[in-house]
């Protein structure tokens, strides 16, 4: 249903003026208030800055009204709330999002050009949040998008990183971290609430006592304490009132411990201590696996759940919340095992600071958390070194000990006798140095478990969860990931958006299941042409940037054939490279041999300290240089590394795609995100049975998806059964002429070292079975290739993929969370 929200009732108006009149007249006017009385400017000699944040102003004035009212409503009686817990949100930029999703986007546009300013310059002058890695930070996104989208009341809760993920340069071929700045130019999508504020302790020790009824009591004494400080950002649904709230915690030094310092003299004292509390919200670690030891990233993660919890409980009591009931208005999720710590602090908040018996706390504390797990790999798995963990928070210690104790008694009545499965599950893992088990205290503290595709879920049941799940199967479900269609289609896509909407309405934007109503057209030549069309401006669009950003010049009308995410070895990146490398070779033998032409397009970013990933980009680089500059190839064939892939870059990318790389080694990917994206936006597919490909294969038919490789199960029997990488190296002429190209010094002036750990760990380990893959990858292609000849063919698969996306959209993933974990029930907000 479309709902109205243009029109703001006249008591709101009276009450909040001019500015939140959302007639051009009305816009116009604001946006000139703003760049005056907010940025301080005569309009002539406002800068491009100036401007956008004048626009962002005049925007976000059209939230605030939204917004408080629907944090106001979060203190109703019998409201939920859900609670996303996160150590990442990978926003991306607000500006035009807010525009879209308000209704508001020509006014605006017209506002911004009226002023003689190309809106598409203002978008460009904002500095995404870069809040998170990759994958699992962009899905904290989108589920924040769809949460708002739905009307669920909820606030995201994370950290405010003042660096957030590096900006990536390329230099001679290599990775270069730039330190990202995004808050150098100010932020105006957050408002600081410097009343808002939580004591987060960390070390000291603790101490029993009595209390006045003599019950026996812990209080924890910590060596330390820090400030953590909330600023809120406003997150909109689309077309609707609901404004949730994305509450994220700086760490700020304790003012009375610097006054104190300064009384005894100790001003030096005290400004270091203002440093290092600060230290706490720096930087966010650019690693999308743990990180060994870290103790500042494990006091990232406490400082910002305990803020978090205190936040929750002080808003919950300040409505007269009774704490035994809390799980009934809180569903706190937990984005991984990051903010897992807050199962112990949960018992701490209301045992000792609450006075709470152990039996109600933990009641409570079980039936308050779900946790989502996103990975398979056994080194992602968190854990941290027991002596690590005590030192920074010995009465959470004390609490998962305890924890700990009853559970593995709860373990040891449901299998008695079975020792060698008490150890496995305990919380602690003391198979040698001691560790704390991130994802079993977050099993054991849940009331909820779930994997993010259909795959990944069975697998968790099955080998890394196994246990958990034998014992209480009921706390799992599979929640397969989705993405937001607002940002990565109707934002990313306008001219895709409205070709679809010309021929189907604009209801597919809520509800994506109606873009099957275009299965209809795919016989329609017209409209097959207006696809291609489309396509082709976009490429045209991704070509220009491509230029801009490398030099490099690509020909819009080759097959766009992409790969962006983190550079992993699990990603096979470097499969895409062997295959290139066939081609170049086949190329060079027969440089008249029938080849449809291809741009191979790569991004991503490689964790700073991951040798291999940054050689993988070292080696597309140097395989790009050769190929792009050989003219008996290069007509044919060319290859691009996009540097610093981003939110904010993804519109160019995902809408220009023609074909979708998704190899992962089967078994390995949790879900994939990107995945959707490109098909949504009209990409096939060449992929693995891994993560969520096996679902999108099964929705948009085999028939329209580039299937080859192993299976999982064929990965792991072949890994059991002493994987040979020689044997199919041997049997392989094709993949023996890729290796010896790399290995003569061909794509690096003659160093024939510079690739050699890529190309010894593939000839000894290959332990993401490239080889294995290597021969069935390489006959897809040669099908991807065939197809493409035939533009008829191709487009009716393409546009059969977008309209058979709608199960991938976050709406659809949201509202399996809300019935099955969270039992919450969207809420009108009523603009009175
Ligand atoms: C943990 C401890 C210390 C330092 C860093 C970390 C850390 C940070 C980020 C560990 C993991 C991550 C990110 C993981 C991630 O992005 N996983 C991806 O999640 C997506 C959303 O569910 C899935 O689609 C991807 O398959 C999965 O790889």
């Amino acid at each position: 249903m479309e709902k109205k929200v243009k029109s703001v009732p006249s008591l709101a108006d009276a009450h909040l003026g001019s500015r939140s009149d959302m007639s051009l007249e009305g816009l116009r006017r604001t946006f000139r208030e703003h760049v005056f009385y907010t940025q301080g400017r005569l309009p002539v000699v406002a800068t491009t800055n100036d401007l956008y944040m004048a626009l962002s102003f005049t925007v976000r004035d059209q939230l605030l009204h939204r917004w408080i009212k629907t944090v106001e409503q979060m203190g109703r009686e019998n409201l939920k709330v859900v609670s996303y817990l996160s150590a990442e949100f990978l926003l991306g930029p607000h500006l035009e999002n807010n525009m879209i999703n308000l209704g508001i986007y020509d006014e605006v546009r017209r506002t911004a050009e009226d002023a003689g300013q190309d809106i598409q310059a203002l978008f460009d002058q904002e500095e995404e949040p870069g809040l998170g890695n990759g994958g699992l930070g962009r899905l904290a996104a989108c589920y924040l998008d769809s949460l708002a989208t739905l009307e669920i009341p909820a606030i995201g809760y994370g950290i405010r990183y003042e660096f957030g993920i590096f900006d990536q340069e390329i230099r001679d071929g290599w990775q270069v971290e730039r330190t990202d700045q995004w808050l150098r130019l100010g932020n105006p999508w957050e408002i600081r609430r410097p009343e808002i504020t939580c004591d987060v302790g960390f070390g000291g020790r603790t101490e029993s006592y009595q209390d006045d009824q003599g019950r026996f009591r812990v209080r924890w004494i910590p060596h330390r304490t820090v400030k953590g400080v909330a600023y809120d950002t406003p997150i909109l649904g689309y077309r609707v009132n609901t404004c949730n709230l994305l509450r994220l915690w700086k760490a700020e030094a304790v003012e009375s411990f610097e006054f104190e310092a300064f009384n005894v003299g100790d001003y030096y004292g005290a400004v270091d201590q203002k440093i290092t509390s600060e230290n706490i919200t720096k930087v966010l670690y650019p690693n999308d696996e743990p990180v060994q030891g870290k103790a500042l990233r494990l006091e990232q993660q406490y400082f910002f759940v305990s803020c978090s919890l205190q936040d929750m409980l002080r808003i919950y009591k300040l409505f007269g919340g009774d704490l035994k009931q809390f799980a009934g208005h809180f569903a706190i999720q937990l984005n991984d095992t990051h903010p897992a710590i807050g199962v112990a602090e949960l018992m701490r908040l209301l045992l000792d600071e609450n006075g709470m018996d152990w039996d109600t706390a933990w009641d409570v504390t079980r039936n308050t958390f779900g946790y989502t797990n996103h990975t398979l790999l056994p080194e992602a798995l968190e854990k941290w070194p027991v002596a690590l963990f005590a030192g920074l928070f010995p009465r959470h210690m004390e609490i998962i000990y305890e924890i700990n104790r009853r559970f593995l008694d709860e373990v040891r009545n449901r299998f008695p006798g079975d020792e060698g499965r008490v150890a496995r599950m305990s919380l602690i893992d003391e198979s040698g140095e001691r560790y704390v088990r991130m994802a079993h205290l977050a099993c054991a503290g849940s009331r909820a478990v779930n994997g993010v595709a259909e795959l990944h879920t069975r697998l968790l049941q099955e080998d890394v969860l196994r246990d958990f799940h034998d014992m209480m199967p009921e706390k799992f479900s599979n929640k397969t990931n989705g993405v937001t269609p607002r940002r990565f289609m109707v934002l990313s896509n306008p001219g895709l958006s409205r070709l679809i909407t010309s021929k189907i309405g604009e209801a597919w934007v809520s509800r994506p299941e109606e873009l099957r109503r275009l299965e209809q057209f795919v016989d329609d030549g017209d409209f097959r042409e207006a696809w291609r069309r489309v396509k082709h401006e976009n490429k045209q669009n991704l070509a220009r940037l491509i230029h801009a950003r490398t030099g490099i010049e690509v020909d819009p009308s080759s097959m766009f054939d992409i790969q962006v995410k983190r550079i992993h070895e699990y990603k096979r990146q470097h499969l895409n490279v062997l295959h290139i490398i066939a081609l170049y070779n086949r190329l060079k033998q027969d440089p008249a041999c029938d080849l449809c032409p291809r741009t191979f397009i790569f991004g991503g970013k490689a964790a700073p300290g991951y040798f291999m990933a940054k050689r993988i980009i070292k080696l597309i680089n140097s395989v790009a240089e050769v190929v792009n500059n050989d003219p008996d190839v290069s007509r044919k064939l060319k290859v691009v590394f996009f540097p610093d892939f981003n939110v904010k870059n993804t519109k160019f990318v995902y809408p220009a795609a023609d074909l979708s790389e998704q190899i992962s080694t089967a078994g390995k990917e949790a879900s994939g995100t990107g995945n959707m994206k490109f098909s949504m936006n009209g990409a096939l597919t060449v992929g693995t049975l891994d993560g969520a490909n096996v679902e999108i294969r099964e929705e948009v038919g085999a028939e329209n998806f580039f299937l080859f490789g192993l299976t999982a199960e064929e990965v792991d029997s072949l890994q059991r059964n002493g994987y040979q990488p020689m044997e199919f190296y041997r049997d392989n002429p094709v993949l023996q002429g890729v290796i010896e190209r790399l290995t003569s010094g061909h794509f690096s002036w003659g160093d024939q070292e510079l690739f050699k750990p890529l190309i010894d760990s593939l000839l000894y380990h290959d332990t993401f079975m490239l080889f294995a893959d290597f021969g069935a990858y390489v006959n897809a292609q040669q099908q991807v290739d065939a197809a493409y000849r035939d533009p008829e063919r191709w487009t009716r698969m393409s546009i059969l993929n977008v309209s058979r996306m709608g199960k991938f959209s976050s709406d659809r993933a949201i509202r399996e969370y809300c019935r099955d974990i969270w039992n919450v029930k969207p809420v009108r907000v009523e603009l009175d």
